[in-house]
C-alpha cells in the first residue's frame, strides 16, 4: 500500500514544514533548497567517475579542457560555491578547509551556520562503493557577529543543530534529513530522468535493536579491553539475545549508517592507539558525529562517544575527533555500558 504524501518532491515537503511553522521566514528553505542543488551536481559528477579516464587524455584534463579535480574536492567547492552566495549563512565549516569558511564580503550574510564533510568514505569512489555528503546546520546564537563570525560562535553542541542530514551517493542517490523537534527523519530519491528528489522513506524509525554490527575489526590490537569485550559481546553465541549479531562494514560512514538506520544496528568507530595523535578514533565530531547523532536520534536511535550522548559534547576544535556508537537506542546503550565500565 502506498503511504501518504509518498512521492511528493522535496520542496514541497520543506514548504508543507515551512508553512506549520509560523516563525520560518523562508530562509531555511532557500538554504536546503540550495543544498540540493549543490548534491544533484555531486550525484552526477559521483555517477561519472572513472568515465574522464576513459574519455579525457590524461585524467588531468578531461574532453572539455577542463582539469580534472578530484571528486572529494569537487564538491567541496560545489558545496562552497552554492550556499556562498545565497544570503542564509554567516560561515561554513569543511572537513576539507583546516579554518572557518567565510562568506565574501561582496555577499549578504544570513543567520545560519553550514558544517560539512563533503564527500564521506572517499577512499571508495575508484571501486563504485556508496560514498556520501554529510551535512549540519546551527543558528548564529548573537546574530550582531554574522557579518564576522568567530570559532567559538562555530563550536556549539550538536543539540543546536536546526537540522541535519546526508545524501547518499549508491545504486540511487538518497537524500535524508531532519528538522529535529519531532518533525521526523525523511529520506528522498533522486528521479535522474526529471531531476527532483521524492519522498521514498517517510518517518523512517530505526528499530530498537539491530542484528548487525559494523566495526573495522581490524583494529582490535590497538583497542582497550573495554572494547575488545563489547565486540566479543556482539560475536558471542546467544540464542536468547539472538546472538551472534551480523557483521557488515562498507568504510563509508553514511552507507553504513544508512543501512542500520533502515535495518537497525549498531556502527562503531572506537577509540584507539592506532595512531598516537588520534586516540579518539578517527571520526570527526562537528561533520561527521554530529549530524548522523541527529538523525538517529530524531529517528528514534542513539549516539554516545562511549561515555554520555554525542549531541551534549562541548567541542573545543572545529576537526575534533570523536570516538562513535550509533544506531539502534537498545544497542548502543548496551555499548556505552561496557565502555564506561558498568558491564563487562
Ligand atoms: P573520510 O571522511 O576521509 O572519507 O573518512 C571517514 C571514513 C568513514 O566514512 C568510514 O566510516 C571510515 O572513514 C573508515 O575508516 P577505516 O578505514 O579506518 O575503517
Ligand atoms: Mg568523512
Amino acid at each position: 500500500m502506498q503511504q501518504k504524501g509518498i512521492g511528493i518532491t522535496i520542496t514541497q515537503h520543506i514548504l508543507n514544514q515551512q508553512r506549520e511553522n509560523p516563525e520560518a521566514t523562508g530562509a531555511f528553505t532557500t538554504l536546503l533548497t540550495e543544498l540540493l542543488v549543490a548534491g544533484k551536481v555531486i550525484s552526477r559528477e559521483v555517477n561519472k567517475a572513472g568515465l574522464v579516464d576513459i574519455l579525457g587524455d590524461t585524467g588531468k584534463i578531461n574532453v572539455q579542457d577542463e582539469e580534472v579535480q578530484k571528486l572529494d574536492l569537487f564538491a567541496n567547492q560545489v558545496i562552497i560555491q552554492r550556499m556562498q552566495h545565497i544570503g542564509q549563512l554567516c560561515c561554513m565549516g569543511s572537513e576539507e578547509d583546516p579554518e572557518l569558511i567565510r562568506i565574501p564580503s561582496d555577499y549578504p550574510k544570513g543567520n545560519y551556520i553550514l558544517l560539512f564533510d563533503p564527500l564521506d568514505g572517499s577512499s571508495n569512489i575508484d571501486v563504485n562503493i556508496s560514498i556520501g555528503t554529510i551535512f549540519g546546520i546551527y543558528r548564529i546564537k548573537d546574530s550582531d557577529h554574522k557579518g564576522n563570525p568567530t570559532i567559538k560562535d562555530v563550536l556549539q553542541p550538536g543539540i543546536e543543530q536546526v537540522a541535519a542530514g546526508y545524501f547518499i551517493y549508491g545504486s540511487s542517490t538518497i537524500m535524508v534529513y531532519t528538522t529535529g523537534k519531532g518533525t521526523g527523519v525523511h529520506g528522498f530519491t533522486l528521479f535522474p530522468s526529471v531531476g527532483e528528489f521524492l519522498l521514498s522513506h517517510k518517518d523512517i524509525r530505526i528499530p530498537s535493536r539491530g542484528k548487525i554490527y559494523s566495526v573495522n575489526e581490524s583494529y582490535v590490537h590497538y583497542w582497550d579491553n573495554k572494547t575488545k569485550a563489547l565486540i566479543e559481546y556482539f560475536k558471542t553465541r546467544d540464542k536468547e539475545t539472538s546472538r551472534p549479531y551480523t557483521a557488515r562494514y562498507v568504510g563509508s560512514l553514511v552507507a553504513d549508517f544508512h543501512r542500520n538506520l533502515l535495518k537497525g544496528g549498531i556502527f562503531m568507530y572506537p577509540a584507539d592507539q592506532k595512531d598516537p595523535k588520534k586516540p579518539t578514533g578517527k571520526l570527526r565530531l562537528m561533520v561527521e558525529a554530529n549530524p548522523l547523532a541527529m538523525v538517529a536520534r530524531e529517528a528514534g536511535g542513539y549516539a554516545s562517544d562511549g561515555h554520555g550522548p554525542i549531541l551534549d559534547i562541548s567541542p573545543t576544535a572545529l576537526h575534533q575527533r570523536v570516538p562513535l556508537y550509533i544506531g539502534s537506542k537498545e544497542d548502543v546503550l548496551l555499548a556505552e555500558s561496557f565502555i564506561s565500565g558498568k558491564r563487562s
